[in-house]
């Protein structure tokens, strides 16, 4: 069994995606380990967990939306948990994101200039999972 980190990002919570995401995650057969709803997630945690694209000129945009209300955190495990979570998000860009995907499904590419507000996020390896479970359920 593998576990994986997610979010449900503000603009999911806003738009009463919540419990969309959570049956795909239970009908997919993954398990919820943990799960949060965070009303005012604060910016240096943001920081910590983008840690590596904090440098890009995207990021102020990405840390105002990111604090931009309540967002849901939590932990799910299973067989493959990282990479099948991941295909179940879609890609980053919604505008390249599968029909079926949660991000192909709901999301919308922005205009220039602002964040990609794309619904949810998921770990992408075993070393970031450990670390972001550990950062955000410390
Ligand atoms: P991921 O969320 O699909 O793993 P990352 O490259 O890790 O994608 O980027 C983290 C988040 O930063 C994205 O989900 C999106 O919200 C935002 N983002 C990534 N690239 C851009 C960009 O070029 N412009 C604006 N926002 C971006």
């Amino acid at each position: 069994m593998e576990k994986t980190f997610f979010i449900i990002k503000p603009d999911g919570v806003r738009r009463g995606l919540v419990g969309e995401v959570l049956k795909r995650i239970e009908q997919r057969g993954l398990q919820l380990d943990r799960l949060e709803l965070r009303t005012a997630p604060d910016e240096s945690l943001i920081d910590k967990h983008y840690e590596a694209l904090v440098d890009k000129d995207f990021y102020p945009n990405l840390r105002n939306y990111m604090t931009s209300g309540p967002l849901v955190v939590g932990v799910i495990s299973g067989v493959e948990a990282i990479s099948c979570w991941r295909a179940m998000m879609g890609a980053t860009n919604p505008a390249q994101a599968q029909p079926g995907t949660i991000r192909g499904n709901f999301a919308q590419s922005p205009e220039k200039g602002k964040a990609i507000e794309n619904i949810v996020h998921g770990s992408d390896s075993p070393e970031s999972a450990e670390r972001e479970i550990a950062l955000w359920f410390s």
